[in-house]
C-alpha cells in the first residue's frame, strides 16, 4: 500500500530525553573561599507525547519523521542553578490511534480523542546537585546525581477509525453506494468488484440533528483470512464500531451462505467481532418486486434484523436509518461503552514479523546513540537512594 496517501499503520522509533546531571560546583567567591557546595539540580529529559487530534484522518505524517527524539535536560550549574528541561515531543496522532510495541507486541496504549494527551515514554529526571548531599559530616560532597537515562522504544502506531456502523459485505455489494447516499461522502462507486481499495468514513445526520459515522471498507470475500483479496487488514477498522451493517445484494445465490461466509471470516479476524450487534440489508433491492421479497424472506438468517433496501430508488434506506439509530441506542450497546468496546490485545509475536513485511514496516529503524554529554564519571558506581528523588 506504500503509493496509498491512506496510511494507517506505521513503524516509528521514539526516545525521551535523559535527565540532566546535578553540578558538583563549590562555591568560591572572593570572601567567602570554601562556601561550600553550590551545585544545582540538573533538568529533566523532554517526554514523547501523543496528542488526539482530529483533523488528521491518516498516519501519513509520521511516513516523513521515522525517528522521534524529545531533547536531554541540561545540567544543573553554580548557584544552585536548575538545568533547563529537554524539550517534550508532541506527536499528533489521528483519533483512534493504538500504539503497539514493535519488538515484543505488547500494546502500549491508545488515544481516542480530540486533545487527549498520553505519555509515551517519560523523559529522564534530572539529577540532585551536590547541595543537596551535605551533612554535617560531610560538608563537601564533590558528586552529585546523575540524571535518569533516556527511554528508546520502537512501536507501532494502528489507526483503528472510530465509527458507529461498520459496512460488511462482498465487493460489489454496493456499500459505497450506500454510504454515498446517506452521507456527504463521496466514495469511488463502480460495478467492479475491489473498487474501494482504502476506508472511509460518512457521517450520517439522523432525525432532530442527530447523527452517527458510517464506515466503508474495502470488500471481504471468502479466504480474506488467508490473504485473499485484499485481505482482513482493513476490518481493523471495524473493530471498534459497535455494529456491523452486512449488506448481501438481492441478485445473490444465496443470501445466509452469503452472510455465513462473512461472519465466518469475521469471527477467524477476532471473534470479538461477532460479539457487535448486527443488522443484515438486502441492496439492490430494486431489482426485486413484492413476490421476490415474500420468497426470500423466510430464508434470511434468523436472529438478525434486516430491510431491503435500494441505494438507488431510495427504498427501504429511511428504515434502514431507523433500525441504526434504534439499535445504536440500545441500552445493552450504552452499558458496553460507545467507542473501543473491545479490548485492545497484545500482537501475536509469531506472526509479528510478516505482518511488518506485509504493511511494508519491516525496515530497522535503530539508531546508534553518541553520548557527547558524558555523565559523571567518578560516580559510576554511585548508589542514590530513591526517596532523593523528589
Ligand atoms: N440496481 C442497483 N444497483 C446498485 C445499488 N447499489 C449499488 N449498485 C451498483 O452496484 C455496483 C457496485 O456498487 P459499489 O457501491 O461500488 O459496491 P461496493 O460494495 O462498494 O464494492 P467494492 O468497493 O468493490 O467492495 C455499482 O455499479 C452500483 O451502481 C442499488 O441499490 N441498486
Ligand atoms: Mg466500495
Amino acid at each position: 500500500m506504500a503509493e496509498s496517501n491512506f496510511v494507517d499503520y506505521v513503524k516509528i522509533y521514539c526516545r525521551s530525553g535523559k535527565g540532566g546531571r546535578g553540578s558538583t560546583h563549590m562555591r568560591r567567591a572572593k570572601y567567602c573561599p570554601n562556601g561550600g557546595p553550590d551545585g544545582g539540580d540538573g533538568g529533566r529529559g523532554g517526554h514523547i507525547i501523543l496528542r488526539g487530534n482530529r483533523n488528521y484522518w491518516t498516519l501519513l505524517h509520521l511516513r516523513y519523521d521515522r525517528h522521534i527524539m524529545a531533547g536531554h535536560g541540561e545540567s544543573g550549574s553554580k548557584n544552585r542553578s536548575f538545568g533547563k528541561d529537554g524539550a517534550d515531543k508532541v506527536i499528533e496522532v489521528p483519533c483512534g490511534t493504538v500504539v503497539y510495541n514493535a519488538e515484543t507486541g505488547e500494546y502500549i496504549c491508545d488515544v481516542t480523542e480530540h486533545g487527549q494527551e498520553v505519555i509515551l515514554l517519560k523523559g529522564g529526571r534530572g539529577g540532585l546537585g551536590n547541595w543537596h548531599f551535605k551533612t554535617a559530616t560531610r560538608q563537601a560532597p564533590r558528586f552529585a546525581q546523575p540524571g535518569e537515562p533516556m527511554q528508546e522504544m520502537t512501536v507501532i502506531m494502528e489507526l483503528k477509525l472510530l465509527a458507529d456502523v461498520g459496512l460488511v459485505g462482498f465487493p460489489n455489494a454496493g456499500k459505497s453506494t450506500l454510504l454515498s447516499a446517506v452521507s456527504s461522502a463521496k466514495p469511488k462507486i463502480a460495478n467492479y468488484p475491489f473498487t474501494t481499495m482504502e476506508p472511509m468514513l460518512g457521517i450520517v445526520s439522523y432525525r432532530d440533528s442527530k447523527s452517527f459515522v458510517m464506515a466503508d471498507i474495502p470488500g471481504i470475500i471468502e479466504g480474506a483470512s488467508a490473504g485473499k483479496g485484499l485481505g482482513l487488514r482493513f476490518l481493523r477498522h471495524i473493530e471498534r464500531n459497535s455494529l456491523l451493517l452486512f449488506m448481501v445484494p438481492a441478485d445473490s445465490d444465496d443470501i445466509r451462505k452469503e452472510y455465513d461466509i462473512l461472519l465466518n471470516e469475521l469471527r477467524t479476524f477476532n471473534p470479538e467481532m461477532l460479539d457487535k450487534l448486527r443488522v443484515l440489508a438486502i441492496t439492490k433491492s430494486d431489482m426485486l418486486d413484492q413476490e421476490l421479497m415474500d420468497e426470500i424472506e423466510p430464508t434470511l438468517p434468523e436472529g438478525i434484523p434486516h430491510v431491503f433496501i435500494s441505494s438507488i430508488t431510495g427504498m427501504g434506506v429511511g428504515v434502514l436509518k431507523d433500525i441504526l439509530w434504534e439499535e445504536l441506542n440500545k441500552e445493552s450497546n450504552k452499558i458496553e461503552g460507545h467507542i473501543a468496546s473491545i479490548a485492545h490485545r497484545a500482537k501475536d509475536l509469531s506472526h509479528l514479523q510478516q505482518e511488518l513485511a506485509d504493511e511494508g514496516e519491516d525496515e530497522e529503524l535503530d539508531i546508534e546513540y553518541i553520548d557527547e554529554d558524558d555523565d559523571i564519571e567518578e560516580l559510576e558506581d554511585f548508589e542514590y537512594e530513591e526517596e532523593e528523588w523528589e
